[in-house]
């Protein structure tokens, strides 16, 4: 059988069909055609095996055990308390029992079977939430701060992201004649595509507004980024950024991390054209050739900055003004109720890499249903993996706290560490077939064992940012962790430290492929020092930057952003 690239595919693909229906007609196999593993990504699914029960399986002479992931596509990651009632139905009618909130505030549902992956895109439709585009070479979810307090300039900066998520859609019917059974009409499987063509983009592409002083988007890890100016309250535009990115390949110099460079600036009607500039130069002038060197982030290494944004402002028509000062004060979620400037009440909630489940007591699925029941205003997922129940009156509180309490939904604020708190996981085993090593499931472990450690060194409250990946795709963002950990092999990993807390500057490789007990044994006293000779307020990774423990990595560009553009 002869293996298409992903090029082809994308052009032979109908629109985004390919033989997707035939495949999943298929009864002798829980698998798709080869091709159609790919087609169905812009479908925000993808095939995976369960690798638990890879080697059993094998054993018994039996297909693996195929199931699919779905990921929504919800921009700002707000979600009613309705949609979450029927999404929670859906996971536990038709997935894992388990709802994940993603790195960009989405959910994914795993452990999908074929023969129900239609019953299941049609449920999740029906919450009117769609999952088309979430993965594949498009713009994937638009990512917002979870800003619980600027009610009405936030609420603005939702909706640009919302109209640039809707801007970006695919237009093709495919998604509605496969999953919802629209009827084909006339043209196709050949409608217009304006803005991505026939071939799509050469690679994914990410977009995050951010509302400073909190950069939880981590806005500097996207192919684009806007970062609010809100002057008196008002949003008065965006600082724009482009070029970041986190994959990488171990041991592959040819690509690496990156933060991305701040252009300029842009009033708010201005967002779309310049992000349909931004979008169209990557799709012409973006790597088709070699796919790992694809994102836009290598365009604008290959072509020079200048280039990239002498085009991007030919493109939209105008040029961009000078970016105005900004300030991050960190990238983490602030846990615990707030009061927003409509006086309505918001209470993030810390869970453990986003994973919602029943636990033995941790009934966190359960808890979240019943004040879905009862709650009137909002979800927001973070993009730190964590939850905002939004828009909470007054007299609704105690309700709400008594609920959370019940279930344990504040275990993680009551109990464990700061640094527990903020840490990221992506997911990794045993769905992720990518995974080297444990990510989510090591966890909870990992931040155990650190626990004695920091509180030995008087830094149980310390809130040092650790964010753990199974492999160096990056899904947690790992080179933005003041202390990171990404997998090498089976319990095996690399170890990343000194970035800072703002998302401003990457961290650097400190020792390769080493096992639990020698990352413990390397961080004791880089603590012990940090406890000792930290200055006020100083963030870890600040500390070892200063002490000279590391220096920035060596990737040949972008690896912080300039000091001077801070307010
Ligand atoms: Fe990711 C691939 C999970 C955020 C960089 N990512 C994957 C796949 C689909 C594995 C695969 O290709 O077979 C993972 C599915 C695992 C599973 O079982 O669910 C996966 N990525 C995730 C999520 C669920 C991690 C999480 O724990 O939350 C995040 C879903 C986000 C969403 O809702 O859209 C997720 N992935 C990210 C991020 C963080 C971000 O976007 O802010 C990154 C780094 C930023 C970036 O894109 O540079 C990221 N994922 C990657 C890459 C490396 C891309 C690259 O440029 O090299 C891959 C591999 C690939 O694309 O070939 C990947
Ligand atoms: Fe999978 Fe690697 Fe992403 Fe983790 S970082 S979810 S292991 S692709």
């Amino acid at each position: 059988m002869t293996t298409h690239s992903v090029e082809d595919i994308k052009s032979e693909s109908k629109r985004l069909r390919g033989a997707l229906l035939d495949s999943l007609a298929d009864p002798l196999t829980g698998a798709l055609r080869e091709d159609d593993t790919t087609v169905i990504k812009y479908h925000g699914s993808y095939q995976q095996d369960d690798r638990d029960l890879r080697d059993e399986r094998r054993r018994q002479k039996l297909e693996p055990a195929f199931q699919f992931m779905i990921r929504t596509r919800t921009p700002g990651g707000v979600v009613t308390p309705q949609q979450w009632l029927k999404l929670d139905a859906i996971a536990t009618r038709y997935s894992n029992h388990s709802l994940r909130i993603t790195t960009r505030q989405a959910f994914q549902f795993h452990g999908v079977i074929k023969r129900e992956l239609k019953a299941t895109m049609q449920a999740i439709n029906a919450t009117l939430i769609d999952t088309l585009a979430a993965c594949g070479d498009v713009n994937r979810n638009v990512m917002v701060a979870a800003n619980p307090l600027e009610s009405a300039a936030h609420a603005e900066v939702q909706d640009w992201a919302a109209k640039l998520s809707k801007h970006f859609l695919p237009n093709s019917r495919a998604y509605y004649e496969i999953w919802l059974d629209e009827e084909l009409v006339a043209g196709s499987g050949e409608e217009e595509e304006p803005i991505y063509g026939s071939t799509y983009l050469p690679r994914k592409f990410k977009v995050a507004f951010a509302v400073p002083p909190v950069n939880d988007v981590d806005v500097f890890a996207n192919d684009l980024g806007f970062i609010a100016v809100i002057e008196e309250g008002a949003l008065v535009g965006f600082n724009v950024s482009i070029g970041g990115g986190m994959g990488a390949s171990h041991g592959d110099a040819e690509t690496y991390p990156r933060v991305a460079n701040v252009i300029g600036f842009v009033a708010p009607e201005q967002v779309i054209a310049i992000a349909t500039a931004v979008v169209t130069t990557q799709r012409d002038r973006g790597n088709r050739v070699v796919r790992k060197r694809a994102r836009f982030k290598y365009t604008i290494d290959d072509h020079g900055l200048d280039a990239i944004v002498a085009e991007i402002e030919s493109r939209a028509g105008f040029s961009l003004s000078p970016a105005r000062a900004f300030r991050f004060e960190h990238s983490g979620d602030r846990y615990g109720w707030v009061q927003g400037e409509d006086s309505r009440w918001h209470l993030t909630l810390n869970l453990s890499a986003g994973r919602i489940a029943d636990r033995p007591g941790a009934p966190h699925l359960t808890g979240l249903r019943e004040i879905a029941n009862v709650h009137r205003g909002e979800f927001r997922m973070t993009p730190n993996q964590n939850l905002v129940i939004a828009g909470v009156p007054d007299s609704e509180r105690k309700r709400i706290d008594a609920l959370v309490h019940s279930h344990a939904l504040d275990a993680g604020l009551r109990n464990g560490t700061a640094l527990a708190r903020a840490a990221l996981a992506c997911v990794a085993l045993p769905t992720c077939g990518l995974a080297m090593a444990e990510a989510e499931r090591y966890l909870p472990d990992f931040t155990g064992k650190l626990e004695p450690l920091l509180e030995k060194h008087g830094l149980r409250d310390a809130p040092i940012l650790l964010r753990i990946s199974g492999c160096p795709n990056g899904c947690s963002r790992p080179y933005l962790g003041e202390i990171a950990l990404v997998g090498k092999a089976p319990g095996r990993y690399n170890l990343m430290l000194g970035a800072d807390h703002r998302g401003q500057r990457l961290n650097t490789l400190y020792r390769e492929n080493i096992a639990e007990n020698e990352i413990l044994d390397t961080l004791d006293p880089l603590f012990a020092r940090y406890a000792g000779e930290r200055e006020a307020d100083e963030g870890f990774g600040d500390f070892l930057h200063r002490s000279g423990v590391v220096a920035l990595p060596a990737y040949p560009t972008h690896r912080q952003i300039p000091l001077e553009l801070h307010a």
